[in-house]
This record gives C-alpha cells, structure tokens and sequence, in this order.
C-alpha cells in the first residue's frame, strides 16, 4: 500500500499527469553487463518498477548494448563498461570512488558510476527527479564528499536494541543471526538510495558471541543481502572477546592487545571473517568506556587497542573506526573534574600513533548526543589522525519518537562550525571530509537503530532525519530545508501545501524541544539515570555520569572556563577558546555549558538568566500547541492511516511539553525562589 512505510521514500507513487510524460520516457532499460546479484542489476529492477510505478511505463530491461529502434533508453553502467560498448563519452566525468555522471538530455539517458555502486546511486538519483516530478534536461556528475558514509546498529544478540524505539532488531534473535533476511535487504535498498556504503550490525557495547562459528555464518547471509545493494557489513567488537567462551574460537587468559597470543586470535578470527565476508567493511570499537574492556585494562594505550585490529585487518582492506567517546565515572564535588574533557585529554596525546586504517570516530558534542552542544574540540585537535563524525538519528534525548524533532539543523551547528585550528579555516565539515587537513579517510556514522516497525524507525517523520542523515554523508553542506522538501515529495506526494506546512513545522521542532527541554546549553535535562525520556532536572547532579548542571540557590551552570574551571574551554584552538572562555563574547545558547553564573546574571537578549529559562519553556512548549494544528491542517492531503499515527504523536507531544515545562521551571523556581516576571510559575 502506498501507506506502507516499509517503502520510505522509495514509494514510487504516480505523479499527477503523468500520462503526458511517458512518450518521452526510455522505453528500453540497458543494465550494462549486469550479473544477477550485482549493484547495476539492481539499478536495471529499479529504474523498472520506478518508471512503472511513477508513470505506470512499461520498460523492457536488457543486459547489452543493443538497437531497439527509435524509442528513448536508458543506459546505466559504470564508465569502462559504457566506453566498452559505447565509445568514448564526449565530456568524460571527473568521478572517484562511488561517483556518477547522471545526463538526460537526448534520447539516452546515462547513468555511469565510477563504480557499480556508483551507477546504483544514479538510478535512485533519477528516480529521485521523476518521482517528484522533475523531467528537466540535467547533465551533472557528483562525488561523495568522504568515504565513511556508514551507519551504526546497537543492536544486541537477544533481538533487543540499545536505544531503539521501532521493535525488535532485524538482524539478531535469540543469540543468533536471523533465518530472514527481508528486511536486511529492504534496508540495505533504502540505504543505498542515500549512499550509504556500510552498516555496522551490532550494538558497540558488544558480545563476543558474535564470533561464533553459527553467527559468522550469519554475517555472512546479512553481507549476501546487502551486498546487491552496495552494502557492506560492518561489525563491533568486544574487546575481551579472547577470554570469552566461544563457539568454534580458542579461549585465551589474556586479551592484552600486545601479548602475540591475543595478536594471533585476532588476525585468525578476522580471517575467518573474511573468508565468509570477503568484502567486509571493518570493526566498530566501543573500549575502556562505560564498564567496556580495552587496551588500558593491560596498561597499553588507546592506540595500540586500535592498531591491533587495524594490523589484523589491513592485508583484507577493512577499517577500524575506533570511538573516541571514552571516559571514567567522576566525583562532582572536584570543581575541576569534567566529562567534557575527555576526549581530547585520552586522545591528543596519541595523535600520529593511529594505523592509516583507523578513523577516530567522535561524537558531534564532548558530552552526548545533547540537544545542543558546541562541536567537540577532539576534532581539531588529532590533525594527523582520521575521523568521522557520530550523529544520532535515533532520537535517545530527544524525544524518542513521541516528539518529532527534524534533526539536520542541530548537526549542522557542529558541522558548520569553524573550529579555526592555526587561525584558519576549519569547518568540522571539512576536517571529517579529509579535506581540512589532507586525509584520504573520513567521513560520518550515524546511529540508526531501525527495528522491524512497518516504519523502520517508529514513527513516519522520523524517516526524515535518516533520509537527511545520508544526504550530509555525502554532502555535508546539503540544505536543511531542501533535503526536507524533496523527502516530502517522496513520501506524501507533490501537493505544494503539504510541503509548505511539513518544511515549517520540522524546522521548528528542534528549536522548541530545546526551549522546552533545556536552553541556554545547559543540555537536555532529562532523566539521565535510566530512561533519557522526560524531565529530571535534580537527576543531573549527583552522580558520577559527568552531564552535571552544577545548579544551587543562587547560581547554575559548568564552569568550564581556563581559569577557575574545568578548563574545557582551553581545548580549542585559541581563537575559539578565547570567545568560550570569557561570558561576554559566548553566545547565550551555550552560556551553562561554559559558564556557572547568577541566576540574576543578564543575557545578551535582556533578560536574566532565570527568567530566561521561565520564558523559553513557555515559548517552546506553545508552539508544541502549534503542531497540532499544522499537522490538523494536512487532513485530507494525505493518506488517512499516517496522519492519524502522526496526529497521536503531535497530540502527545503537545501535552508532553507541557509536562517538560512545567518540571523544569517549577524546579529552578524552588531552587531558585525567584519569582517569574510574568507571574506563571509557582503559587500566586
Ligand atoms: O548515550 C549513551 C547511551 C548508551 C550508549 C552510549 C554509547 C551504546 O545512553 O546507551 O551505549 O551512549 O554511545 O556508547
């Protein structure tokens, strides 16, 4: 059914009119030297059941050059093969690695990757225009921006996810790999049509059951699925797993990533990994982090935790993205004790030590994943390491589903961030690309967590910042709001008033979840001990997690400062460091996170601090009210089934705002015993 969100935005919907195209559409689809299982065969079906279902057109596919009269086709291969068959073309493309040259014009439509991949992208690229009703002449080649275009699965071996809000995993039950594979494949197909090259199946804290011979096996079958698709499979590693029991590997009493036993059974088990997996994309590492085992427990540095399997890998052409998110439980009554500094305090001084084929992959903030953060400083400060940036599409802090929050504008406050390393330019965008300073290797990880809900990921909306999420992987200066409207197109359909409305409502969500959840940077104050859903403000101090607030009678915030602080701000380079580390010169969007003030302390905008956080949580929360109507508005223009579960949504979150709202500001209100201006909180 169209409304199956199964589909996402490959729904391949008619479009209005679409009769008056089809003369002018191939009638003849050429999948160049396609063998059955390979990505071109792949973009042959699609371009198929596209220009059926989009203009109910009826193409033959062949798999040779050929002459089929006078009827326009389609052609889509990579370059060699279309020069081959074809000759020369004319302009040749500049294209690297999964590239594509996509022209329209004349009565051969090309679709030439660099590579198989490449030419699959193409497809999805021109089904892309025709879906939302784009028969315009275009001739253009695109490359990616980075390599590392992967997404990450915290999916555990018993079929349960990490922060997963859409079911059960689609790979893993019951310890074991799953016996269908349906839905690997329909990911890997939506995944490709955003160019994303890899996904890691299993959750960073791992298991090493993983390795068994059974779920080697299984790796295999996910990779035979996705590999169509351009797909390759990634895994995490439990860095213990040598001392762990299991099937079909030796058991060793170390797991020290320098004793030559530990060296051995890495390098032993990664071959038998690619023996089944010969295309496998690399290791995903979560150690010594948050009650993970890894290199330090021996003594040994990150580094060398790192290099060991990088060495193991290397000789197959696998990557090892190592996470940079490791740090210890702290003590807060130590003024000086920060999570925030983590990072770079583990990290810096091993930068130059990493094999080429590690990229450091950091989360977009120091803490996590906060409704707002400033850039992590980690990425200017490893210049001879590779890194990736980790963004979290599975809304863990923010909203869980029950609220929508379009996403891409909160990743775009890092990514268009100037870190300005050397006092020059230095976007994150450009450091994770390689660009900034010359790395081959980079790019983005995004945590996913699709299950097996009809919608992937647990609600419509949210298939939104996915869809997003491979678009920036590929070009991080892609637009929040066109990438929007185009995955609107595709999902609900050309009427231009939907799109009005869905472009103005998601670019609000954000904005309002972070007044109605935590503004001025003092991050989302929510439940931090077990659920990250909902306000609790009083559970942010008092533990040893590190996301603290630091808030009294009189005064809230982290002093993060150089002088009297934690230091946090020193490790940026200096120009940003100077304009962190002095109240004037931060802006108000992050004051609390670098600064501990007077609730009496006056903002940029006028007001005090306190009334501040009274005034945005109103603010936030009525516009929450808005949504509902926006969404109201939309009854009628699309399908019934998917505006009545959204509706559910928008109506909770609505109310669910309110409960943020009041939570917090009668928190700060008692702590505070400062009264609210405008006479709405506390008794009166
Ligand atoms: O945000 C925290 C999550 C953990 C997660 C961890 C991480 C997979 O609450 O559930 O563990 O980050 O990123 O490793």
């Amino acid at each position: 059914a169209a409304e199956n969100g199964l589909a996402g935005w490959l729904r391949y919907a008619p479009i209005p009119g679409a009769e008056r195209y089809r003369a002018q559409l191939p009638s003849h689809i050429v999948a160049l030297n396609a063998t059955a299982t390979s990505p071109v065969y792949v973009a042959g079906q699609e371009l198929e059941k596209g220009l059926q279902g989009i203009f109910g057109k009826q193409c033959t596919v062949h798999h040779a050059h050929g002459h089929w009269g006078a009827a326009p086709q389609v052609v889509v291969g990579t370059v060699d093969e279309y020069t081959k068959a074809y000759g020369a073309l004319a302009d040749a493309p500049e294209l690297i690695e999964d590239g594509f040259w996509l022209s329209t014009k004349g009565q051969t439509v090309q679709i030439l990757g660099q590579n198989e991949r490449g030419a699959l992208y193409g497809a999805f690229e021109y089904l892309s225009m025709l879906a939302q009703g784009n028969v315009t002449e275009v001739a253009y080649a695109t490359n990616p921006a980075a390599p590392v275009r992967w997404t990450n699965e915290w999916n555990n071996m018993d079929g349960s996810i990490e922060r997963g809000y859409a079911g059960a995993s689609i790979f893993f039950a019951n310890g074991v790999v799953v016996a269908n594979m349906t839905r690997a494949a329909e990911y890997a197909r939506l995944l490709s049509s955003i160019r994303i090259n890899a996904v890691v199946i299993n959750n960073v804290n791992a298991n090493a059951t993983l390795l068994s011979t059974q779920n080697i096996e299984g790796i295999g079958r996910v990779a035979d699925v996705m590999r169509p698709y351009g797909i390759q499979v990634g895994i995490s590693l439990y860095f213990a797993s040598p001392t762990s029991a299991v099937q079909g590997q030796q058991n060793l009493t170390t797991f020290d990533p320098l004793d030559p036993s530990v060296v051995t059974w890495w390098t032993n088990v990664t071959e038998k990994i690619y023996e089944r997996v010969p295309d496998m994309a690399g290791y995903l590492v979560k150690a010594n982090s948050e009650g993970q085992p890894g290199p330090i427990t021996y003594n040994r540095t990150l580094a060398e935790g790192a290099n060991l399997f990088a060495k193991a890998l290397q000789p197959h052409g696998g990557l090892v993205l190592f996470r940079a998110f490791v740090y210890n439980p702290i003590n807060e009554s130590v003024w000086k004790n920060d999570r925030a500094n983590a990072a770079v305090d583990f990290f810096q001084p091993l930068d130059g030590e990493f094999d080429d084929n590690v990229v450091i992959q950091i989360k977009y903030g120091p803490i996590d994943f906060q409704v707002r953060e400033p850039a992590s400083p980690l990425f200017a400060a490893i210049p001879k390491s590779n890194v990736a940036i980790e963004l979290q599409i599975t809304p863990e802090y923010l909203g869980q589903q029950c609220h929508h929050v379009y996403l891409p504008p909160l990743w775009k406050t890092v990514l268009d961030f100037d870190l300005r390393k050397d006092n020059e330019s230095s976007l994150v965008r450009d450091i994770i690309t390689g660009k900034r300073f010359n790395k081959k290797l980079g790019g983005s990880a995004g945590v996913v967590n699709v299950g097996t809900n009809q919608t992937w990921l647990g609600s419509h909306l949210s298939m939104s910042n996915l869809y997003a999420y491979g678009r920036l992987a590929w070009n991080p200066s892609d637009d929040s709001t066109v990438m929007l409207q185009d995955w609107t197109r595709l999902t609900f359909g050309l009427n231009p008033s939907v799109i009005d409305t869905m472009v103005q409502f998601s670019l609000e969500t954000w904005p309002a979840y972070e007044n109605y959840s935590g503004n001025l940077g003092i991050q989302t104050l929510t439940d931090i001990l077990y659920t990250h859903f909902g306000p609790n403000p009083q559970s942010q101090d008092n533990n040893t997690w590190g996301q603290w607030t630091r808030a009294d009678g009189t005064q809230i915030g982290m002093d993060r400062t150089i002088g009297n602080g934690t230091g946090f701000s020193g490790q940026y380079p200096p120009e940003i460091a100077a304009m962190y580390d002095n109240l004037a010169s931060t802006p108000d969007n992050l004051l609390l996170w670098f600064h501990h003030v007077n609730y009496t302390t006056v903002l940029k905008n006028g007001a005090t601090v306190i009334q501040d956080f009274y005034d945005q949580h109103y603010a936030g929360a009525a516009t929450a009210q808005t949504f509902v109507g926006m969404w109201q508005s939309l009854q009628g223009k699309i399908d019934t089934e998917r505006f009545t579960d959204q509706l559910f949504r928008q109506v909770f979150q609505a109310g669910h705002s309110i409960v943020w709202r009041d939570a917090i500001v009668n928190f700060y209100h008692n702590l505070s015993g400062i009264p609210d201006e405008a006479k709405r909180v506390g008794s009166h």
